[in-house]
């Protein structure tokens, strides 16, 4: 099964480079810690970026877009920006993966993947999508990502509290997915849905591996005031069979006043979890 196996076995198994380049350096780096940087100035942004590089094996780069008020948050984003992510992405050795939270129509979510401000198909190794309008989304965004070896990740389910995505919905999304193998390279999800759409037991084919991201990962806390809700590392990965923590807060703390100290330390205490509850994973 897919949770016996190791990230760097599991590598083999994706067709698609950005899926193969982020289990490898997980393998390589041992982390399974993406760390989501909401922060709002972009000095922040790339400190805290270049201080968690050494620990963690993606950041969820949080470069604001035309649209979507999830990102409100980069003010200053400029090219320099962009350039100095990418020079980062390559000193720390980390993939780039854009929390778009695509929701259109084939034909505007090309534009808004591959143009505007952002770019973000330019740079962005991983980028997300909503699968509400139906398999056509992915088609719109695979004919930009897949020529520039670009991934794409489905919110099969979410974090918070009150979510409406589940039950036949969550199973549709897995559905897609299985269609579009060659660009579809997980979910955005809570466990590992297996059995969901299909997707496992012995209906999975051995090259069928997809990879579960989750969102709402603390140790410290179990929500917040706005619905969030978290788990620890170990009830992730361990008991919920997901393949990386994504964790925002609990790492770099609640403002742009960054203390690069402790959010190395926070660091590294998350992907020591998370690390340790994948190779406890492995031996079960
Ligand atoms: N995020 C969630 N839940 C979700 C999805 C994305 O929290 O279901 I999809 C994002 C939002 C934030 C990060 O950028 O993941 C979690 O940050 P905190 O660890 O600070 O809550």
């Amino acid at each position: 099964s897919v949770l016996t196996r190791s990230y760097g076995e599991r590598a083999a198994h994706h067709s698609n480079p950005a899926a193969k380049a982020l289990l490898e350096t997980m393998e390589r780096k041992k982390s399974n810690l993406c760390v989501s940087v909401d922060v709002s100035k972009k000095d922040s942004f790339l400190s805290i970026i270049d201080a968690v590089g050494p620990y963690a094996s993606l950041i969820k780069a949080f470069a604001p877009r035309l649209l979507l008020t999830h990102v409100d948050i980069i003010e200053d984003f400029d090219e320099e920006l962009v350039k100095q992510l990418l020079e980062l992405s390559v000193k720390h050795d980390f993939l780039i993966f854009e929390d778009r939270k695509f929701a259109d129509i084939g034909n505007t979510v090309v534009l808004q993947y591959s143009g505007g401000v952002h770019r973000i198909a330019s740079w962005a190794h991983i980028t997300n999508a909503h699968p509400i309008p139906g398999p056509s989304i992915v088609s719109g965004l695979a004919s930009v990502g897949l020529p520039l070896g670009r991934g794409l990740l489905l919110l099969a389910e979410m974090s918070t509290q009150g979510s409406l995505a589940h039950g036949a919905y969550t199973e549709d999304a897995v559905h897609i997915a299985r269609t579009r193998r060659d660009f579809v390279i997980g979910f955005i999800a809570q466990r590992r849905m297996e059995g969901v759409g299909l997707y496992a037991g012995e209906a999975l084919d051995e090259s069928e591996d997809f990879m579960i991201l989750t969102p709402g990962v603390g140790l410290e806390v179990t929500g917040d005031a706005l619905g969030q809700q978290y788990n620890t590392p170990r009830a992730v990965v361990l008991e919920a069979g997901c393949d990386i923590i994504i964790v925002g807060r609990g790492i770099y703390g609640k403002n742009n006043a960054v203390d690069i100290a402790a959010t190395q330390t926070s660091a590294e205490r998350y992907r020591k979890e998370g690390w340790r509850a994948y190779e406890e994973r492995l031996r079960r």
